[in-house]
């Protein structure tokens, strides 16, 4: 690796710690998730893990006061960055009354949370594509100097939805990031038997953007490629596709068992190369982090989880009643 690489992009030596610790509370939240529900205290897991550079090194490259994100289910690292909680997420692991996303009533990966510009979405894959081109429309046709940054598995990216969004994007010219998460399985389909091109991001030639693909397991290049991308479509120079290629470390979810189409020999090689290891050593060849500083980052990220935990636990579900509470207009 390059000495001090994170210094030609601009980012501070405390910039970086901070992506680390980001990187590391996504990290462990979502351990602490898998735990929880296979000791039966919450129903559902939908990992971030493996994929937390490419959401952490992203998210930190856009505006976190202007700009809007339209996660996907695995964005921990995204909507922590954009400053929703570990509280607020053990919260919606929890169906809690008090979760922020909304009010327990979704599954866990349905992030949104308007003081943060973090835009709710649904569960059919994909449909948050159409809805980023739309608030990126409504901030150019208002002057606003905002960019707004989609997230999509590879899987996802043959939806209508995507194609019909990017092309759209393409042609109005808006400020859209589209970034693609690709981890190389969609549940069980691997990505062999997904796309008929090679890469994800040569789609974007059809809608008139630039197209690269990078790796995801890489904070600072996924960092660099959405900065580029963001001061791109601020200058009006309209969308950029982005893939970033990572691997998913868990099963799909916590209701798949990936032993049933992927080798454990495949999961161990993604492993070694899990960017929470190489990131870590990348901080320490520049000199940035120690093994004590390393160790009081993960100890105060435990805390914070710890302390998640027990507030999620114990905090109320909402009433019945409330039940159809947004549902229906009172
Ligand atoms: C329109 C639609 N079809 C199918 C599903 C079921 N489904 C949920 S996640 C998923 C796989 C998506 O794979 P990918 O886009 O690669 O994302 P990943 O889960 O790998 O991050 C599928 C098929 C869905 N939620 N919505
Ligand atoms: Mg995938």
């Amino acid at each position: 690796m390059l000495e001090n690489r994170h210094k030609d992009l601009g980012l501070s030596d405390e910039k970086v710690l901070e992506m680390y610790e980001t990187m590391l509370m996504a990290r462990r939240i979502d351990e602490r998730m898998w735990l929880l529900n296979r000791s039966g205290k919450i129903p559902f897991v939908i990992s971030c893990q493996g994929q937390e550079a490419a959401q952490v090194g992203a998210a930190f490259a856009l505006d976190r006061d202007k700009d809007y994100v339209l996660p996907y289910y695995r964005d921990l690292g995204v909507v922590l960055t954009f400053g929703m909680t570990a509280k607020e997420l053990m919260l919606s692991g929890f169906a809690k009354a008090e979760d922020p996303n909304s009010g327990g009533r979704q599954m866990p990966g349905h992030f949104g949370q308007k003081k943060n510009r973090i835009v709710t979405g649904s569960s059919p894959v994909t449909t948050q594509v159409p809805h980023a081109v739309g608030i990126a429309l409504a901030g150019k046709m208002e002057n606003k100097d905002l960019v707004t940054f989609v997230t999509f598995g590879e899987g996802s990216s043959n939806q209508g939805d995507f194609h019909e969004g990017a092309n759209f994007a393409g042609v109005h010219k808006l400020p859209v990031i589209f970034m693609c998460e690709n981890n190389k399985y969609a549940i069980s389909v691997p990505i062999e038997r997904q796309l008929a091109c090679e890469k994800v991001s040569d789609r974007a030639i059809g809608y008139g953007m630039p197209g690269v693909t990078i790796d995801g397991n890489d904070p600072l290049e996924v960092y660099k490629a959405v900065k580029e991308a963001a001061d791109r479509g601020r200058r009006g120079e309209g969308p950029t596709l982005i893939e970033a290629i990572s691997y998913r470390l868990t099963a799909h979810s916590s209701d798949d068992d990936d032993r049933t189409y992927r080798s454990s020999e495949e999961v161990a090689e993604a492993r070694a190369k899990d960017s929470l290891i190489t990131f870590a050593a990348y901080l320490k060849e520049t000199g940035v982090m120690d093994d004590q500083l390393e160790k009081e980052i993960n100890d105060r990220v435990m805390k914070i989880v710890n302390e998640a935990t027990d507030y999620a636990e114990n905090a109320p579900y909402a009433e019945p009643e409330e039940a159809l509470k947004y549902v229906y207009e009172n």
